[in-house]
């Protein structure tokens, strides 16, 4: 641990901010978590996770009872923020900084000459200034580093977190970190923070770029994966194996294209292009056109399953899979669910939904009649129609003789 960054203040303890404090209390620094959700702070304060990642409850528990991870409401004086707090969109798909905002007011009556701040939370291009704004009005006794530059007592810089759900505790420590500062000095200085605890290299730049190339890394991915979507439409149409065209196409040297799905969910992917599109309207053709293609996804799943289903008298439909992708409980932005949904309130049949990684069934689809939690068994022996829709091991495996006779929808190509 270097001078000067002892005291660690996690705001946010989420996918992120939680694995995060953890990482930083287990390497020696003093770390408080701080969140507005009280279930969060109280089961973080006993030591224990409110979602599921792996190895993230030991290493919680560890610090918590060493001392060195403590969890509060209130934001407490520290070395260093980091922001790890949601970007969400509005219905109209705009950027929602109020998180932000309010992570900037409690951070504000804290700030101490000297302190670093990280924004880590995916952002549209120019928010690390606009957070430097806001400490500036509300801190008029402060030096900040959108107007002082170099010579600010505040350093300020965004380094967005790139980690995979499912294996964050490992990327956490082992990617690369872009790290835009206000001013050089700023970058620097979150640099030297972030090589005491990760192996991967710092790649220091100014806050616009960093903050644009996380929403480019997401648009990109977006956009390869929509490709692959239209790619499976045109072969549907056309009555060709769409798997064996893009497998044949990834055997050139230089063609690397994702694979088709159910559509694109999560947090991340589906959201932030609308960042781009929001900042550059009229120049984000391509990007734009991505995430029709691929929020249309469902519906073109929808229509394959109604048409399968005709066929039988009154059908049974096995949905296999809720999360928004493999081996991972996390269902936020699922199209799988989206899917789920639509078919269930159009009455295409009696559904029943195996998801190995949940309890019971999500609040959306609690309330919506016609549809029931089965294990895996169950639906395939009932099934007329079986709809694969989330990749998870645990459908991997399946007796491929369990499906005779059925009419099968694998969205995912697990099956092939
Ligand atoms: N998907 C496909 N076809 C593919 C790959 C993915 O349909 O070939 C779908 C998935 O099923 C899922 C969605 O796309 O519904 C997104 O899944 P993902 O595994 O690609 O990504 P996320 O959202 O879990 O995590 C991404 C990562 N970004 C990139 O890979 C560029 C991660 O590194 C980021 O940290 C994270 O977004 C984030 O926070 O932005």
């Amino acid at each position: 641990m270097t001078p000067g960054f002892e005291r660690v203040c996690v705001i946010g303890l989420g996918y992120v901010g939680l694995p995060t404090a953890a990482i930083l209390a287990n390497r020696g620094f003093h770390v408080l978590g701080v969140d507005v959700n009280a279930k969060t702070v109280s089961m973080v304060s006993e030591g224990s996770v409110h979602f599921t990642e792996p190895d993230l409850d030991v290493m919680v528990r560890g610090a918590v009872a060493a001392g060195r991870l403590r969890a509060a409401a209130a934001t407490e004086h520290a070395d260093v923020f980091l922001v790890t707090v949601p970007t969400p969109f509005t219905a109209d798909k705009k950027p929602d900084l109020s998180f932000l905002r309010s992570a900037a007011q409690s951070i504000a009556p804290v700030l101490d000459d000297g302190n670093l701040i990280v924004i880590e939370s995916t952002s549209p291009v120019g928010t690390t200034q606009a957070f430097s704004e806001w400490l500036a009005e509300l801190r008029p006794d402060l030096s900040l580093p959108h107007r002082d530059g170099e010579d600010a007592q505040i350093h300020l810089a965004h380094s967005p977190e790139r980690v995979l759900p499912g294996r964050i505790l490992v990327e956490l420590v082992q990617n690369d970190r872009v790290i835009g500062g206000l001013s050089a000095r700023c970058a620097r200085r979150a640099a030297a923070f972030y090589e005491t605890f990760i192996n991967g290299e710092c790649l220091l730049t100014d806050a616009r770029t960093a903050e644009l190339v996380k929403l480019v890394e997401n648009s990109y991915r977006d956009a390869n994966i929509a490709f692959a979507n239209e790619v499976s439409i045109i072969c549907d149409r056309l009555g060709i194996d769409a798997w064996e065209v893009l497998r044949l196409a990834n055997r050139h040297p230089r063609v690397d294209i994702l694979k088709p799905g159910p559509g694109v969910g999560g947090h991340c992917i589906a959201v932030d292009p609308w960042f781009i599109i929001d900042s550059a309207p009229d120049e984000s053709v391509l990007i734009r056109a991505a995430r029709r293609v691929n929020d249309a996804m469902p519906v073109h799943v929808v229509a394959k399953v109604r048409e399968a289903a005709e066929r039988f008298k009154s059908p049974c439909i096995a949905c296999l899979g809720l999360s928004y992708k493999a081996d991972i409980e996390d269902a936020r932005e699922s199209p799988a669910l989206r899917i789920v949904e639509t078919l269930a309130r159009e009455g295409v049949g009696k559904i029943l939904v195996v998801e190995p990684h949940a309890g019971g069934l999500p609040a959306p689809l609690d309330a919506v009649p016609g549809v029931t939690k089965a294990d895996l068994d169950a639906a395939l022996d009932a099934a007329d129609v079986v709809v694969l829709l989330v990749d998870h091991r645990a459908f991997a495996g399946i007796d491929r003789s369990r499906l005779d006779g059925k009419a099968v929808i694998d969205t995912r190509g697990l099956w092939r």
